[in-house]
């Protein structure tokens, strides 16, 4: 049984969704501890109704614990997750530092489940932007088998920290001030404005935003063919990543085919008649843990081709729900054993 859980890097914007989403969900435990770096620790917090005080994560934090839930910066991640493993932890990371390790599984539960068997102590969540795509993905491939991808992203700032979400609200106030302000998650101004960079250049002008999208997604589906084509873009918008999605398949499929067969899969829900002038929106995403699908049809360009506008919040299923289903089909598979 995984009864004795950790949370590192609490009182961060993710952190603290994770402890929501374990309180919303009803997460089983006995005990559970709240870890951070010695900058936070000490920090008072209230987890199902007590308080507890923030601990300084070290090797021995993790004495005992059965699963810790990490969401900490790529130096953080590299530094804990050995010491959760070799205390016997099973480690479900949140950050970019483990996954594309070979022995680290890359799981979201929708899509690839079966492969949280083959940890050896730790589990990856993906990136925020791939997370919601191999969701939409997941029923089509199944359907038609995906040849190539090709993807815009639209991405929230939150996606940046909170203060990225900062730079985007006091950034527009000087805008509409006339006064100055000094960006500090961006490289130029985000208010009123896209900016088509996200990461540093990784790959032939790709950046490693898009980089992860490729990687990773080839990575979940283990299929090394797949082809994928991103563009990955910060827009002026607080939380939520929109992307357009075209995909290219096997077969044709049709729209129809399609709304049903994403109207049917896990994780998400459909919105989607142009008409009535509904399809998913970062404003009514927000603080939902579902991927949302519209703007469904065929792509006029292509025999075998299908696009559809796909919405998630980043910090949910992007981040924190996925982890926690992570955890929660840890402690199924526990019991089950
Ligand atoms: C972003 N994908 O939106 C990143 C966060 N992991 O910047």
């Amino acid at each position: 049984m995984y009864e004795n859980l950790a949370i590192v890097g609490a009182t961060g914007a993710v952190g603290r969704l994770i402890r929501q989403l374990l309180e919303e969900r009803k997460f089983p435990y006995k005990t559970i501890k709240f870890l951070a770096t010695k900058r936070s620790a000490g920090t008072e917090i209230t987890f199902n109704g007590e308080t507890h005080i923030v601990e300084e994560m070290t090797p021995e934090s993790f004495k005992g614990i059965d699963i810790a839930i990490g969401s900490t910066p790529d130096e953080a991640a590299a530094e804990f997750a050995p010491w959760a493993v070799a205390a016997g932890c099973i480690v479900v990371d949140e950050s970019g530092y483990w996954r594309m390790k070979e022995d680290v599984p890359l799981v979201v539960p929708e899509v690839n489940p079966e492969a949280i068997q083959n940890h050896k102590g730790i589990i990856s969540s993906p990136n925020c932007s791939t997370t919601q795509m191999v969701v939409a993905m997941k029923p089509l491939h199944d359907a038609a088998k995906i040849k190539r991808v090709v993807v815009s992203t639209y991405q929230a700032t939150s996606g940046a920290g909170v203060v990225g979400e900062e730079d985007l609200v006091e950034g527009a106030k000087a805008v509409l001030n006339g006064s100055d302000y000094e960006y500090k998650a961006f490289k130029h101004q985000i208010a009123f404005n896209l900016i088509p960079q996200i990461g540093g250049p990784k790959y032939e002008g790709y950046t490693s935003e898009e980089m992860k999208m490729v990687y990773e997604t080839r990575k979940i589906f283990g299929d090394e063919s797949i082809q994928v084509c991103p563009t990955c873009v910060r827009v002026p918008v607080t939380n939520c990543h929109s992307e357009s999605i075209l995909v290219e398949t096997e077969r044709p499929i049709s729209a129809e085919e399609a709304r049903e067969l994403f109207e049917k899969a896990d994780g998400i829900t459909v919105v989607d008649d142009l008409g009535a002038g509904e399809y998913p929106m970062p404003k009514t995403c927000t603080g939902k843990n579902e991927v949302f699908i519209g703007r469904i049809r065929k792509d006029i360009s292509c025999e075998n081709g299908l696009t559809f506008w796909c919405v998630s919040d980043n910090l949910r299923k992007g981040a924190a729900t996925n982890a926690v289903q992570i955890a929660e089909l840890l402690v199924r598979s526990s019991a089950a054993v």
